[in-house]
């Protein structure tokens, strides 16, 4: 199942007509360039192409009036006074002969990529589209936009496919205030956006995208925003607010579709956003997104207006569509003071609307609007720009290095498996030659004498070094042993020139901690067993009370607590460890591996006991990049599993910033 790519050319007939400084960074440019970037990688041609077409009036009539509509037609004929005039009515928008067409064709290119993504002709894709969408309105024109190509999707897609819910991610450095208004009152509708707002200084300058905007009557909890309070946010601060905000409500949603309003405006460089998040970001956040409704996910382009990191930033999004392993997150130091306040009351403002959000330790609700004290006192900023990075903020364009080449390993996914256990489709099945010198210093050190044994650890090894060749790309091991298989590649990976190893062990089995805490290694471990004790900052047990039986409490777990701690750790090799009984199903098994694989370039090494055969196939099957099953509607977790992770958090969070959720002089949680 591929990836759909959706473009023309007609796109980019149309451009500002005067002078306009506010509209003069909207160029046919962005797309042409995206696009070459997309064919010199040779990413256009591993895509379905897909062609665009016209929206229909119905379509568009989804989303906006009759009356905008007739407007908006009579522009081909105008002249370039009537059309100078036209565009006063609305901010920040021009008009152009073309643009009607252009404004048709990229609310049905969209609608080309819905099709092809809800009737399983591709697993996702990306439309390049101009004018972009977010921000025009029911009746109105706004910041670039004519029709508002994503509403329109998620109003078609419901309609068309019967389809209950519709997640729309908007990563786009402004507001979609017209996404907003379209869905303020609708639950099946989940609308997220965070956005520069700099408390309310920032274009389009609306109470509306403050963080206590929820959405109304019935839809209320269904709008997330996340205001920027100040410029140069940075990774780590993209992927707190995923990691503690966005995820965790969007699998408790559990959408049916995935849109993304993907607007690269938020990428470093831009000139509108003066945001410091690399192009790369992007792969990681498309890939913590691809896990949902069963991976069907649509990006489409919004915003991005400076060129070089516009098609760096879309060229990683079509890539990890793909499927390519993403590049390993550099320089995740942890949010910002001004990321953590907003992360607070985002969190704060949605704790009665979501279970993932409600039994997290109690924040103090006088701090909530930062807005009004940043406002009033304007003092104190000098300590926060520091934190921004905003003292090296010039009008110079600040550089950064080319993303780094990311190649697919020759093999994907191999699997070393005992005879007679079948390998499957897709999968290479993994032995290595043996090497009787290698065997003897296995037999030695595991004190084993099966040949079984011997072979598998054997091939272990050899396994691990290849994935550091990047030969290969992950792995699975079926072994009679898991804590002997695991020693055994913790080990080598050491000497295989693996710099960290991150190993999640799942299920209670005795995992004989190392007495590593020289961060060679960094163990999570999930079981019902209150025994263990957190033993430093490289070995950390997660309790639940019913283990990894209760999905929601798992996944939470797994949200706010694995990734952040993962990404932060930076590891070049994942070890999963699945110990028999661990009570976790096969649907949070498989999202637990499909996540995991945005880390150390996607390689992961499973190992799983002998008796688990019939759990091979599904972890290939996520392995090999294919979406894992949809969780369903998450139930409220455990009180008491919620209570003990938010602990494990606040004393994990000196030495993890990822997992900070608040500022330390507005959380009231210092210890
Ligand atoms: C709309 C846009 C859509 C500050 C001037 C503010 C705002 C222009 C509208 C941007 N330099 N200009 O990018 S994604
Ligand atoms: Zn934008």
């Amino acid at each position: 199942m591929g990836t759909a790519l959706i473009y023309d050319e007609e796109m980019t007939k149309y451009k500002l007509l005067w002078v306009d400084p506010a509209c003069k960074i909207e160029v046919p440019e962005r797309l042409t360039v995206s696009h070459e970037a997309l064919v010199k990688t040779g990413l256009a041609d591993r895509c379905v192409a897909v062609p665009v077409r016209e929206a229909t009036e119905a379509d568009i009539l989804l989303v906006h009036s009759e009356e905008y509509l007739e407007a908006v037609k009579k522009t081909p004929y105008m002249t370039l006074e009537e059309l100078k005039e036209f565009t006063l009515q609305y901010g920040d928008v021009y008009f152009h002969p073309n643009i009607y067409h252009c404004a048709k064709l990229a609310a049905g290119a969209t609608l080309q990529l819905v099709d092809s993504v809800m009737t399983g002709k591709v697993r996702n894709g990306m439309a390049l589209v101009r004018p972009p969408g977010h921000h025009s309105m029911r009746s109105a024109a706004s910041g670039f936009c004519v029709f508002n190509n994503v509403a329109i999707a998620a109003r078609y897609a419901k309609q068309k496919y019967g389809i209950k819910r519709v997640l729309i991610v908007d990563w786009d450095v402004h507001h979609g205030q017209g996404v907003q208004y379209c869905f303020e009152d609708d639950p099946s509708v989940l609308y997220f956006s965070w956005h520069r707002y700099e408390h309310q200084k920032y274009w389009p300058q609306l109470r509306d995208s403050d963080y206590g905007c929820v959405g109304k009557e019935k839809g209320a909890g269904f709008n997330i925003n996340v205001p920027w309070n100040k410029v140069g946010m940075k990774n780590s601060d993209y992927l707190s607010v995923f990691c503690h905000v966005l995820l965790p409500i969007a699998y408790e949603f559990s959408p049916d579709l995935v849109l993304v309003c993907a607007g690269f405006d938020s990428a470093i460089g831009d000139p509108e956003g003066e945001m410091r998040a690399s192009p790369d970001v992007f792969a990681h956040l498309t890939h913590l997104l691809m896990n949902l409704a069963g991976g069907k996910l649509c990006a489409v382009l919004e915003g991005g207006y400076n060129l070089t990191s516009l098609h760096q930033s879309v060229c990683q999004t079509v890539q990890t569509l793909l499927g390519d392993p993403a590049p390993r997150p550099a320089n995740l130091d942890g949010p910002c003071t001004s990321a953590l306040e907003s992360l607070h009351c985002v969190r704060a403002a949605h704790r009665q609307y979501w279970s993932c959000l409600k039994h997290a330790a109690e924040l103090p609700t006088s701090d909530f609007s930062t807005k009004r004290i940043k406002l009033d006192e304007g003092g104190g900023e000098e300590e926060e720009r520091q934190k921004t990075g905003e003292e090296e903020k010039s009008t110079e364009e600040e550089a950064w290095p080319e993303p780094p080449k990311r190649f697919t390993p020759p093999v994907s996914t191999a699997l070393v498996l005992p005879e007679g256990v079948a390998c499957p489709d897709g999968c290479k099945r993994f032995t290595s030659s043996e090497d009787p010198v290698i065997i003897n210093k296995l037999r030695e050190k595991f004190l084993t004498d099966s040949d079984d044994d011997l072979t598998t650890l054997s091939s272990l090894t050899a396994l691990v070094e290849k994935m550091e060749k990047n030969e290969i790309g992950n792995g699975l091991a079926l072994v009679r042993d898991v804590s002997m298989a695991m020693m055994c590649v913790v080990e080598h990976a050491a000497t295989a020139h693996h710099d960290r190893v991150l190993i999640v062990c799942v299920g209670d089995a005795v995992v004989q901690s190392q007495g590593t805490d020289d961060g060679k290694t960094l163990l999570v471990q999930f079981s019902n067993k209150e025994s263990e004790e957190q033993k430093g900052k490289f070995h950390i047990p997660v309790c639940l009370k019913k283990g990894c039986s209760d999905v929601s409490g798992f996944t939470q777990a797994v949200l706010g607590l694995l990734l952040p701690l993962g990404y932060q750790y930076d590891p070049s090799l994942v070890l999963l460890v699945r110990t028999p009984g661990s009570g976790l199903c096969d649907g949070a098994w498989q999202q637990l591996t499909g996540l995991l694989q945005g880390l150390a370039q996607g390689h992961t090494l499973v190992l799983m006991q002998e008796g688990e055969k019939a759990c091979v196939g599904p972890t290939a099957s996520s392995l090999l990049g294919v979406a894992a099953p949809s969780l369903g509607k998450l139930h409220a977790p455990l009180t008491e599993d919620v209570e003990a992770l938010e602990r494990l958090r606040l004393g994990l969070q000196a030495d993890w910033k990822l997992l900070r959720t608040t500022a330390p002089e507005t959380g009231g949680e210092e210890h």
